[in-house]
């Protein structure tokens, strides 16, 4: 209840600062209305100001639809469209909201095609941004406006939607995937799989469904969860019997199944793999990729017969975590094991990979991998009979990575002018872009550029060329700029007589002229460095984010600079909640990350910095997401 009080106060200020910005369509506007009053909606109790007490009382629903039409006709752009407000308004009765909508829209469209006669690269911009952005939400025709380091979040939003990886849904929470995404995705997928197949875990499919009975099996670990899971109450018109739920995860799905599958020590280890989406119904701030309500995982579940068997597989599939983030996305990780507080409450220890966004000093976990001993065997009978004929229960794992590991990326890597990809993930590696010169020979470099990125293709490189005649070379640059292509191949002119390209690196603006003899092999070395620049610059920045603190005033001071905290803890659960209630005023609540399995050393009587007490290990500590 007292979470639900905070997200409609959320909520109520998205709304009052809800207004049409500069170069968002009407559209976009109207939608992003729509989606804060669904959103209330659903947490506000139905209206008690009259007897009746249901949202079907007439004069309720009249005063909110009133009340709303207003609010949208409030946040229009009012240089543009003042006379259509006050013609609306001079309506009598006044037309319903979505009436009103269509009438703005209209004005907006009338706009549009009046600017299509203005001439030039404008003019072009003008339709194109119509056509293709119509459906877009908000501003982001305007190419990325916000600075990475003057409002993280803005900025984050407008790269994510100009590099087209994802658009705004009408669910709050729920987020559009869009073809950049899902490419990035299934590049990181085809590692896993692979990864997987090595590991002989075999690939299976749970249903979507959970039934309560089976969902509610194993209590402790739901209890906590339960406000978080969604149900299917009807079909069509009638009420369901039994309510059904929607998988947050698929523990109690599978168990069951173990329990049928596992009979004997030959029966093991049984290693299982799915590719899903689950749903959360989380009513923390979604933020796209990172906090969604739906969003896409493997989760992975094996049992095996022994302890040393299944620590051994935690370790490994969280070097594999580990390998993804650093090697595909570039993105440098801790491995470490959560605290007691943060593991999952079914595990026995949980282990994470931990990455951290200097620019708002938060730490993210990238994966996790749980050992979850017996416990859950224990709960769900899945045992097993040994070589000597006894009965023993199976000892447990389970591990996933989501499509938060994409947000994890674009936070790390995107510029002020938009999305940086990582060769290894990017879904065009290499742009073509000819750069024609007043009387040049236009045909003879489009030819040149074609033959390029041929080759290129021709190697098993994702390359494209650019050839549109109504966007200039400029436009070009910036618009495979934004999409985070790493690699640009211009020719002009000039090259072409030298029978060489141009480069230029998305990571750090570097050109050169190189030959067309020997290029393949020259952009495959360059995507590799640009990959191994871009992990390196990532780690720099996080590294000197880092500070190890021995004192609570240090620990304090250093929240406040947005550092990630190295810092030895006595490793008592009551200390960190200690520390969670002592900044949470202050600077924001701190938790631990995770205590990285690479420890340094720890000096004989080092004290912990929270408590005083004698402490255990080092801890990385932090604000995060
Ligand atoms: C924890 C644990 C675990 C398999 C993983 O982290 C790897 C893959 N699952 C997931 N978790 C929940 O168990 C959970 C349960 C419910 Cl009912 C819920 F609504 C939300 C949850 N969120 C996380």
């Amino acid at each position: 209840m007292k979470k639900n009080s905070a997200r409609v106060y959320e909520l109520k200020e998205e709304l009052r600062a809800c207004r049409q910005r500069k170069g968002m369509t009407v559209d976009d506007y109207y939608n992003k209305l729509k989606t804060i009053w669904e959103d209330l909606a659903t947490y506000q109790h139905k209206p008690n100001s009259c007897l009746c007490g249901g949202s079907n009382c007439e004069d309720v629903k009249t005063s909110r639809d009133e009340e709303r039409l207003h609010q949208f006709l409030l946040g229009l752009d009012a240089s543009i469209y003042t006379n259509v407000k006050n013609e609306i308004l001079d309506m009598d009765p006044l037309p319903s909201l979505e009436q009103a909508y269509s009438m703005v829209a209209q004005e907006e469209e009338n706009r549009v095609s009046s600017n299509q006669e203005l001439s030039g690269e404008l003019a072009v911009y003008a339709i194109s941004s119509v056509e293709e952005e119509s459906v877009e939400t908000a501003d982001t025709n305007l190419g990325v406006t916000v600075k990475k380091d003057e409002d993280f979040g803005q900025w984050y939003s407008q790269v994510c939607r100009c590099g087209e990886m994802m658009a705004y849904y009408d669910i709050s929470g729920c987020y559009i995937l869009r073809p950049n995404a899902m490419k990035i995705w299934n590049i990181m997928r085809t590692y896993f799989d692979a990864v997987l197949e090595k590991a002989e875990v075999d690939e299976n499919y749970f249903p979507l469904f959970v039934s309560a009975s089976v969902l509610e099996k194993e209590k402790d670990h739901v209890q906590g969860f339960a406000p978080e899971v969604a149900w299917v109450t009807k079909a069509g018109k009638s009420d369901l019997n039994v309510p059904i739920a929607i998988r947050p995860t698929s523990e109690t799905v599978i168990y069951p199944y173990f329990s049928k599958w596992i009979k004997s020590h030959r029966d093991l280890p049984l290693k299982l793999n799915q590719w899903n989406n689950v749903v959360r119904w989380e009513f923390s701030k979604p933020t796209p990729f990172i906090r969604s309500r739906e969003f896409l995982w493997q989760e992975g579940h094996t049992a095996h017969a022994t302890e040393e068997e299944a620590d051994k597989e935690v370790l490994e599939v969280l070097d594999h975590y580990r390998h993804l983030y650093e090697e595909y996305l570039a993105v440098p990780v801790v491995k470490g094991m959560k605290s007691e507080n943060e593991k999952f409450a079914g595990a026995r220890y949980t282990t994470s990979v931990e990455a951290f966004i200097p620019e708002t000093g938060r730490g993210i976990q990238g994966a996790t991998s749980h050992c979850l001993g017996t416990k859950f065997a224990k709960m769900f009978d899945i045992k097993f009979t040994n070589k000597e004929g006894k009965n023993e229960l199976v000892w447990q794992n389970s591990w996933a990575y989501s499509t938060r590991t994409i947000g994890v990326m674009i936070m790390t890597h995107g510029d002020d002018k938009g999305l940086v990809n990582p060769p290894k993930v990017a879904p065009i590696q290499v742009i073509v872009i000819p750069v024609p010169f007043k009387d040049a020979d236009t045909k003879e470099i489009s030819k040149a550029c074609c033959a390029v990125k041929d080759a290129l293709r021709e190697a098993g490189l994702r390359a494209k060329e650019d050839l549109s005649d109504n966007y200039s070379p400029k436009w070009k640059y910036s618009h495979w700029e934004m999409k985070g292509v790493p690699l640009r191949i211009e020719i002009g002119p000039r090259d072409l007589a030298k029978n060489q390209v141009r480069t230029v690196r998305r990571d750090n603006g570097v050109k050169a002229d190189v030959p067309r003899v020997g290029l393949v092999e020259y952009v495959m070395e360059l995507l590799g460095k640009i990959q191994q620049n871009m992990f390196d610059v990532a780690k720099q920045k996080r590294d000197d984010a880092c500070v190890v603190v021995k004192t609570w005033d240090e620990f304090v001071e250093a929240l406040g600079q947005k550092k990630l905290i190295l810092a030895p803890w006595c490793d008592e659960e009551e200390v960190e909640m200690d520390v969670k209630r002592r900044t949470k005023d202050e600077v924001g609540a701190a938790k631990t990350l995770c205590s990285p399995f690479d420890q340094p050393e720890i000096p004989e009587g080092t004290l912990c910095f929270a408590s005083g007490k004698l402490a255990k290990k080092w801890t990385y500590w932090g604000k995060s997401y």
